[in-house]
Order: C-alpha cells, then structure tokens, then sequence
C-alpha cells in the first residue's frame, strides 16, 4: 500500500512512525512547551534525526476532559508552526483537527495529511476533505473528549468499532474520496474503559478485514499508566512496547511522542520479520 502525501510518498510496505507535535497549551503530556515555532522546529528536527517519517501537528487538545478551542485559536496555532515546518523541512505534515476550516488552511499552508480524531463528522468535513485531495485518518471515537469516559459502552468493540469505520468509509467514498487516501484508527483512549483498550489491542489484527492501513496511537496514554503503574513521563518503555504490538497486529503507522526509541524497536521487528531471517536463513 503506497500513501501518496502530495509529491512525497509513503510505502506501507514496513511500519512508519507518524511524530506529535502539539502546539497546544494544555495538551496533557507535553506540558505546551512546543508552541512558537522555533520550539515547534526543535522538537521538528529532533523527531527527523530521529527517523519519523510523518509529523503530526495538532492545535486542538483532544484529552479526556479537554474543552474545545476555538477556530481562530486553533488557525493561529498550527499555521505559522505547519508554514515554518514546510519551509525547513521534507516530510509530510499531518494536520490533526476536525475543522474544515483549519483542514483548509492547513494544506493551504503545506500540510499533505488530515487526521481527524471525529472521522470528518462535522458539518461540511467530508466535502471540504474531498476537495483538499490529501490523506484522512478517520479515528473512532465514542461520544464526544469532555463527556468521554462517563462510562462508555459496546457491544463486540471490536465489530461496533469496525462497523462505525465502515460507513465513515462508505461516507468519504460516496463524496468521492478514493478508498487509497484513507486510513483507520480505532481510537484508543476515545471513550473507552482500560478493558475496552486492551481488548481492542489485543484484536488490532480484525481490523485489516476493511482493506485500508490501520493507523494507532497509544503513546503515554492513560492505558498504559493502568497497566504499569507509571506516571505520565515515565510510560516510554511501555509506549514502544504497545507501538510494537501494535505493529505485529497489522498496524501501518503508530504515532508517537517518543520517535527514537520506536524507530529502534521497530527496526528490530523489521529485520526479524523480513528477508533471510524470516526465511529462516
Ligand atoms: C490519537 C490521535 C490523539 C490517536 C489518532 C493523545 C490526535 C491524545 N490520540 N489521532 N490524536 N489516533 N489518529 O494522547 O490515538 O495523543 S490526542
């Protein structure tokens, strides 16, 4: 599977790492220390030598409890850092919002991926998405980031989860966005409980049936404090651990805070799935 981000292309043919870069104030785990553009570029450049191979620049703060941000805000938040980054830079930047209005500007400003954590539910999302012509994550969330995780609930989360992303799907086609632009994710953390998240992990593989890559973060999440104990800052070990499951499950891109140790992690998935040593050389 080939992602074509505008002049860049990605083959999905191994894992690739998609890095966040927040420009929020109040996002939960960087604290809002990568706001002006400058810091925005250190941390840009970081993730690059790194090896990520898409960065993902989100102005609104889609944490449990988070309220929303308003257009204006959000506008001036993501485009001086997204035009910074093109100037410097090669690779693909990811627009993370659910506004049509910041998807616009965004790839107006060079941005050549949309990620929106509402699959594009919001009034006139899939028609502005349609005519921007770049790559959608349509991630599955249930119910809404302030309200979230007062006790949600599924049947199978894994067909409920697949069925809501097929007819997101079924909706991006019928306004003429081709099946190739799109990708998955099951949105862990989105109004789900630990045992939710750990199911869906652990059936990640289910997933592949919708013949779109899957995209997965889970990186300093909530999931992984439950399991191990830890404190936000101190989840690396378990952030690279998920990434690799994940992976092993069929995912195609993780996105992630911690880039380097990932990169390391999944390189040694790479060399021990592929070639001589699977062959079994
Ligand atoms: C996800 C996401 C967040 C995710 C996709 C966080 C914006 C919370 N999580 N986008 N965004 N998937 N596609 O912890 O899981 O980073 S925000």
């Amino acid at each position: 599977m080939i992602l074509d981000c505008g002049g860049t292309t990605l083959d999905l043919a191994r894992p690739r790492v998609m890095g966040i870069l927040n420009v929020t104030p109040d996002s939960f785990s960087d604290g809002g220390r990568f706001v002006a553009p400058d810091a925005a570029t250190r941390q840009a450049e970081r993730m690059l030598a790194e090896g990520a191979d898409i960065l993902d620049v989100g102005g609104e703060s889609t944490r449990p409890g988070a309220d929303a941000v308003s257009e204006a805000h959000e506008l001036e938040r993501v485009v001086p850092v997204i035009e910074h980054l093109r100037a410097r830079f090669d690779v693909p930047i990811s627009i993370d919002t659910s506004k049509p209005a910041v998807m616009r500007a965004a790839v107006a400003a060079g941005a050549a991926m949309i990620n929106d954590v509402t699959a594009l539910r919001a009034p006139q999302a899939i028609a502005t998405a349609a005519s921007l012509g770049v790559p959608l994550c349509l991630m599955h969330m249930q119910g809404e980031p302030r309200t979230m995780q007062r006790d949600p609930q599924y049947g199978d989360i894994v067909a409920d989860i697949m069925a809501y992303l097929a007819d997101r799907i079924t909706a991006c086609e019928a306004a003429g966005i081709d099946r190739s632009r799109i990708l998955i994710d099951p949105g862990f953390g989105f109004g789900k409980t630990l045992d939710h998240n750990l199911e869906l992990l652990a059936r990640l593989r289910a997933f592949a049936a919708l013949g779109v890559p899957v995209l997965v973060g889970i990186s300093r999440k909530s999931m992984l404090g439950a399991v191990t104990g830890r404190a936000v800052d101190e989840r690396l070990a378990a952030s690279v651990a998920a990434a690799l499951i994940a992976v092993e499950r069929g995912a195609a891109i993780v996105r992630v805070h911690d880039v380097g140790p990932t990169v390391d992690a999944l390189k040694l998935w790479i060399a021990t799935t592929s070639g001589a040593a699977a062959a079994g050389a």
